[in-house]
């Protein structure tokens, strides 16, 4: 499976600073913001800095360090967001069957309300 990565997408025109964004966290390797189209009260995207196309190719090319920082980022909005207790669903989209709109992986982070079964 071969990721060809498209500078021309979304976030990586966010990443540039083309568009703005209304962030929620930033680190060295990774940027989190608000969703522009909200699915539930919390619905946070986050992204790493690196050009990596979907779940499967950051894991298989992203540095331990780039690995970490994501999966702790998440977590911490998690917390900080007041989304832990009453429970959250934590998803990335790859791929065409999975119809992954922006091609830079990217974790949704969605709570504040029921969410009800994922699959019917
Ligand atoms: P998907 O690739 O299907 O996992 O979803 C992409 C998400 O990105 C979708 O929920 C809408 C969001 N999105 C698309 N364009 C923008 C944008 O310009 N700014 C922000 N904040 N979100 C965006």
């Amino acid at each position: 499976m071969t990721h060809e990565y498209d500078d021309t997408n979304i976030f990586a025109r966010i990443l540039r600073g083309e568009i703005p964004n209304d962030t929620v966290a930033e680190t060295d390797h990774t940027l989190a913001f608000n969703d522009i189209t909200p699915q539930a009260p919390v619905h946070v995207l986050v992204i790493p800095k690196g050009k990596y196309v979907t779940y499967d190719d950051f894991h298989a090319k992203a540095s331990d360090a780039e690995i970490v920082d994501f999966h702790r980022t998440c977590a911490r909005i998690c917390a900080e967001r007041g989304i832990v207790a009453d429970g959250y669903r934590a998803i990335s989209n790859a791929g065409r069957n999975a119809v992954q709109e922006v091609p830079h992986f990217h974790q949704h982070l969605i709570g504040g309300r029921s969410l009800g079964r994922m699959l019917a």
